[in-house]
């Protein structure tokens, strides 16, 4: 397996790419688009201001507050919110499907003029979503998707393509090992078990990596989207498995608990064991820049602007396009060095 590894590590060193699958042309080197922008000049802002007379009310579910990519959403959401003129009703669901369900109820109760969330997993929306259609009120999708087949059920859904998120990472990890002689062991935290990001950042990536039967996935277990949990699950497959050539994490922040795990049992993160996370916050960056982590595809977390203006659009009557496809974007290493100092979340 050494020499497989050495083979991947060669690579591996040479090129630390960091690529976005990030949001609004915000690809990562411009964080300019963070908050909607301060000025009220441009046409943008205009948009997103409230309509004379008469504020908006939006009720948000946020999924919880797992990790650092989400603490970034939220403060996003807020700021944008608070730019627009907008009276938001906030409501941390702490990762439970029952709280969004409750909150959303509470929303359409207090007759808001938009809800909006982030679902906590793909399934089970249909009677809620048609109790809000059924009260009048539009529905928005932010960051995850629901698996409804009625999509009148909601306006619009804004978000990454996560399934081509697992395709890069995958892509890359084809790449590093495309001469390997023996297998190369992969294991793999998955995000919250029914989440869209989960199943779809492991499916992109087993979409590609099924082009080389070298490449196996020996262990596969969620992580929750948490530090803690990452490490506790990287604990038990360094256990459990004596040789771990690679790590795919469905996000930063479980990849940075498993490097706490991996370092504690003796091993070099990024040399004895390649990582590839998903996000690009932070202190997946700092990771990235001192080569713990070796291949980062980036989502951005900074969707309020993007959200605020379709709610000004549904308010308005305007038609909103059903799915709003965050853009993406390549970062090179010395392209994440330079963007380190700036990185805003
Ligand atoms: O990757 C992860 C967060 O839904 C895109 O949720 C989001 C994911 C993100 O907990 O860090």
């Amino acid at each position: 397996m050494k020499a497989v590894k050495r083979k991947g590590l060669a690579l591996v060193a040479l090129a630390v790419m960091l690529f976005s699958a990030a949001c609004s042309g915000n690809s990562g080197a411009n964080p300019q688009a963070s908050n909607g922008g301060g000025a009220s000049s441009s046409s943008t802002t205009e948009a997103t201001k409230a309509p004379e007379g008469k504020k908006i009310t939006l009720g948000f579910s946020q999924v919880g507050a797992e990790s650092g990519w989400r603490t970034a959403n939220t403060q996003s959401i807020q700021d944008s919110a608070k730019e627009a003129g907008y009276d938001l009703k906030f409501s941390d669901a702490q990762q439970k499907q029952e709280n969004q369900i409750k909150a959303i109820r509470t929303f359409i109760q207090q007759k808001v003029d938009v809800i909006a969330f982030s679902p906590v997993v793909e399934s089970g929306w249909d009677t809620v979503l048609k109790e809000a259609k059924d009260a009048g009120i539009p529905v928005i999708l932010t960051d995850r998707a629901v698996d409804s087949t009625d999509t009148s059920l909601y306006e619009t859904f804004i978000g990454s393509d996560f399934v081509e998120e697992g395709r890069r990472a995958g892509t890359w990890l084809v790449e590093q090992f495309k001469d390997a002689t023996e297998d190369v062991n992969i294991v793999e935290l998955q995000g919250t078990t029914g989440s869209a990001p989960a199943n779809d950042r492991k499916s992109g990536f087993d979409e590609i990596i099924a082009s080389n039967p070298k490449l196996k996935v020996i262990a596969s277990q969620t992580g929750d989207f948490t530090r803690a949990k990452g490490k506790e699950v990287m604990q038990a497959f360094l256990k459990a498995n004596a040789d771990i050539d690679v790590l795919y994490a469905h996000n930063d922040d479980m990849a940075l608990g498993a490097i706490q795990a991996i370092e504690a049992a003796g091993l070099k993160p990024g040399e004895d064991i390649i990582i590839i996370s998903v996000d690009g916050v932070k202190d997946g960056f700092i990771a990235a820049s001192e080569g713990k982590i070796n291949f980062i595809v980036e989502c951005n977390p900074l969707l309020g602007p993007q959200l605020m203006q379709a709610v000004q659009d549904v308010v308005d009557g305007k038609e909103v396009e059903k799915r709003i496809v965050t853009e993406e974007g390549v970062f090179t290493s010395e392209d994440a060095k330079r963007e380190l100092p700036n990185r805003k979340y």
